[in-house]
């Protein structure tokens, strides 16, 4: 029987489309690989260590935004006193959130946990610890992507829609990109309903670069571990040994961009597909883009939303957006 060759024989949906945008991302050019794919066990457990990182600021940033002004966050939730869901995207381990959701549940606000997430381990794990920790939390967890589990939760509840996009995942792309999110969330959520975005601000661009070419080389193993992933579950041969990671950060535009370096001429075969490396060739793998508060206001009213108020950390490296929509 012949091998498929240079096709798609991976049956169930998830791989496809990772393999269909691998595939695609790597015969365009320049060579690019999405960073939403980083996030498989090993990249969960690396990205953890990048966080407990001392040159990774964000995560403590928004940390102490959550836990030293939890009270006004709880206020900005409750509005009018009205019930709400509180709809979670990306919502990881839920550490900064935790803050928030216990100090409503310790006001006896009425409302509904929603945390979303592309990973069905994160949504099972917080359905099993969240209502342990906090007890009387109503939590109703999601499993998939960001709109469809919009659409989802909105056939549930007709009821006014918190939404936390929290730790600069907006900053996982492009500023088009970003802008045309903002816009399509716009369309799931009606007048009044609140989003809470955090995002990393332009900032000295030593401090930046430093959190995304940690001294300790996590950042360089977290962009690798893509490179294994393809090999594990796409039947690649990529070797790790022979790449390098080169992290730019350009303060005019605030983009923060990485990339995986060629350091020899070489080919790398995946499912039958040959691609070819020169020395020196580079693969995009992650943006990381950094705002102005003025910049990130200006694309929220483009896409609808009234800027309400921002809460910032005591270094103002960071900020928690408050829009209206
Ligand atoms: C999870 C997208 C917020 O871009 O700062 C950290 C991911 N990449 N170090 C970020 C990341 C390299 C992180 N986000």
């Amino acid at each position: 029987m012949l091998t498929q060759r240079c096709g798609c024989n991976f049956t169930d949906i998830e791989h496809k489309h990772f393999y269909n945008d691998v595939i695609k991302g790597l015969r365009a050019s320049p060579k690019r690989l999405h960073s939403k794919y980083f996030y498989d066990e090993r990249g969960d457990e690396l990205f953890q260590q990048i966080m407990n990182s001392p040159e990774y600021y964000p995560t403590d940033c928004e940390m102490e935004i959550f836990t030293r002004q939890t009270h006004e966050l709880a206020k900005i939730a409750q509005q009018d006193g009205s019930p709400f869901d509180l709809i979670e995207l990306g919502a990881g381990d839920a550490t900064k959130s935790f803050h928030l959701l216990k100090y409503l549940v310790n006001q006896e606000t009425d409302f509904t946990y929603l945390p979303i997430d592309i990973s069905s381990h994160v949504i099972t794990y917080l359905e099993e610890t969240l209502p342990l920790s906090i007890p009387g939390l109503n939590l109703n967890g999601l499993n998939g992507e960001y709109f469809e589990m919009l659409k989802k939760a909105s056939a549930l509840s007709n009821r006014r829609k918190v939404i936390l996009l929290l730790g600069g995942n907006i900053g996982n792309m492009p500023v088009a990109d970003a802008q045309d999110f903002c816009i399509e969330m716009r369309r799931h959520l009606s007048p009044g309903d609140i989003v809470v975005m955090g995002v990393d601000l332009k900032k000295n661009p030593k401090v930046i670069r430093a959190a995304y070419e940690d001294a300790g080389g996590v950042t360089k193993q977290f962009n690798l571990n893509l490179l294994l992933r393809i090999n594990r579950e796409l039947n690649a041969d990529f070797n790790v040994d022979q790449f390098d990671h080169y992290c730019n950060y350009e303060p005019e535009t605030g983009a923060c961009k990485s990339y995986l370096i060629s350091l020899i001429n070489q080919q790398v075969c995946i499912n039958g597909e040959t691609f070819i490396f020169k020395r020196d060739d580079y693969i995009w793998m992650e943006i990381s883009q950094k705002y102005t508060v003025d910049e990130i206001n200006q694309i929220a009213i483009r896409a609808g939303y009234r800027p309400m108020q921002h809460l910032t950390d005591s270094k103002q490296w960071f900020i928690d957006g408050v829009f209206m929509a």
